[in-house]
């Protein structure tokens, strides 16, 4: 939401002179948000891409499914959105179970 100046009621001085005051409010930044990206690749599984989406991003089995497929077939989807340190954190998960099972497949962040 856009921060708005807040408006002191109007000021009757008493010489006809009518005057706002603009009360300054310090600034609250929303911390920026993450896409975390899964890319397609020929060699990864299937099965092995659904599984890390319900691991690591909480996801039913069938929702998995559904994302598991919108990658084979467009390239790539996002697969959830969250702060630098948790996006941070599940890209280094998946790519170390991915690497431990030695499958290629790539998961990336990027800002919102
Ligand atoms: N394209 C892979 C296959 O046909 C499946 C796959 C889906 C791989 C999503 C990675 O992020 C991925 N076995």
């Amino acid at each position: 939401m856009t921060q708005r100046p807040i408006i002191m009621s109007d000021k009757k001085d008493g010489d006809g002179d009518a005057s706002v005051v603009v009360q300054t409010r310090p600034k609250t930044k929303r911390p920026p948000l993450y896409k975390v990206l899964l890319l397609n690749d020929d060699y990864t599984p299937m099965e092995f891409v659904v599984h890390v989406l319900e691991r690591f991003f909480g996801m039913s089995h069938a929702q998995a499914f559904e994302i598991m497929l919108t990658v084979h077939k467009k390239g790539l989807a996002v697969v959830g959105v969250f702060s630098h340190e948790i996006a941070e954190t599940k890209v280094t998960q998946v790519m170390d179970f991915a690497r431990r099972h030695q499958h290629p497949l790539q998961c990336t962040m990027e800002k919102e």
